[in-house]
């Protein structure tokens, strides 16, 4: 049995005002031609397809596009909803999307979350809100990684039996490599699952939410984050990125990782104001889109070295951020984002107001917090 596992779409997706579907239409063509020359059983889609809860109608029709094509190769698909993903708007096109033998799992169900082909059956998890979560549970009490660890025992208990058994999930897992693009607030130790979570039962686990390609290596059996198909934001500049391709037989799965060539790689420099026109040239020459940090020794003539170098590199160049002593860039991105949310507003608080945070500023932050995770 073969299995495609792919992850993280995000169609709809912009940088500054660039559309990024034009990257994921080149992606998804080189996932179609692997599958035309592989022949797959079946293709895992692991959350994230669409980057915003509405999606624009150019994001619908790659989308409805890519499933045709899948469709016209006689495959079978498995998608799961992620948290950029509206549950209610995957509902809407899960009846229109099994005529293209696209089977959608919107939300985490009990009732609804095996999907049987042949020997095979997958158990599917799509992102699950702690509201969604809670409530699909009889003890509201225990914390978030405990109930989705408890889910997924339960998954695991509807799979037995069968010959082949995958686990396909859009969540958090601790101690995986993440870039700054899952959603800040989502990707908190709060919300980590144990890697030992991921129960053995299963022959192979498809993840998706993380936007790093890698493997758990802490888990008790094959799991996979194939990350995101193209690089979604400066973040993950400079990352490869891949897709999988499973080979289930006795014993042990093999897994290939599958690289995607990009359509616009992402690129960061990082120049001193008076190395900048000296550096046009090789900036002129470099493929993809740029983000380019100055540091300004003489402010006065930052406005004409900005326009200097819109001219020169036009819509390629996404974003210019000027460095003074006053305003130190955050010398380790990865480093400020393990923080949580609210260490991150507490610490700000400090910094900001000279004082700790008071007691109902922070209330107040948590249920907006909440809000913004619930994507009220
Ligand atoms: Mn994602």
């Amino acid at each position: 049995m073969r299995l495609l596992h792919i992850a993280d779409l995000h169609a709809g997706k912009t940088l500054g005002k660039v559309s990024r579907n034009p990257d994921l239409s080149y992606a998804l063509d080189q996932v179609v031609q692997f599958a035309k020359e592989n022949s797959p059983d079946l293709v895992l889609v692991a959350g994230d397809v669409f980057d915003k809860a509405n999606p624009d109608n150019e994001s619908k029709e790659l989308v409805f596009d890519f499933f045709l094509r899948l469709k016209d190769l006689d495959l079978e698909v498995v998608l799961i909803s992620g948290n950029h993903d509206s549950y209610d708007f995957m509902r809407s096109i899960k009846k229109l999307s099994k005529l293209a033998n696209v089977h959608i799992y919107d939300r985490p169900s009990r009732e609804e979350c095996i999907y049987s082909l042949g020997d095979l059956k997958v158990a599917c998890l799509p992102y699950p809100s702690e509201r969604v979560i809670t409530s699909a549970s009889e003890e509201a009490k225990k914390n978030y990684a405990d109930l989705v660890s408890q889910f997924i025992t339960y998954l695991a208990s509807q799979v037995r039996g069968a010959r082949y058994k995958i686990l396909l999930a859009h969540l958090f897992v601790a101690g995986s490599r993440y870039t700054r693009t899952e959603k800040e607030a989502t990707i908190t130790q709060h919300y980590a699952v144990q890697p030992s979570s991921l129960s053995d039962v299963f022959d192979y686990v498809a993840l998706g939410h993380v936007h790093r390609y890698q493997r758990i290596e802490n888990a008790p059996t094959y799991a996979y984050y194939t990350g995101s198909l193209y690089q979604l934001d400066f973040s993950e500049a400079g990352d490869g990125k891949f897709f999988n391709l499973v080979l289930l037989e006795e014993g042990t799965p093999k897994v290939e990782a599958v690289k995607v060539d990009l359509k616009n790689p992402l690129k960061v420099f990082d120049l001193r104001q008076n190395e900048v026109l000296s550096r046009l040239e090789e900036l002129r020459s470099e493929e993809g889109y740029l983000k380019v940090f100055v540091r300004v020794e003489d402010k006065t003539s930052f406005p004409l070295l900005v326009d200097n170098l819109r001219e020169e590199l036009g819509e390629r160049l996404i974003k210019i951020e000027l460095i003074t002593d006053q305003v130190k860039p955050i010398a380790d991105p990865e480093l400020h984002s393990k923080l949580d949310p609210l260490d991150l507003y507490r610490e700000y608080h400090r910094t900001a107001y000279g004082k700790d945070l008071p007691e109902d500023l922070e209330k107040k932050f948590l249920e907006l917090l909440r809000k913004v995770e619930e994507g009220v």
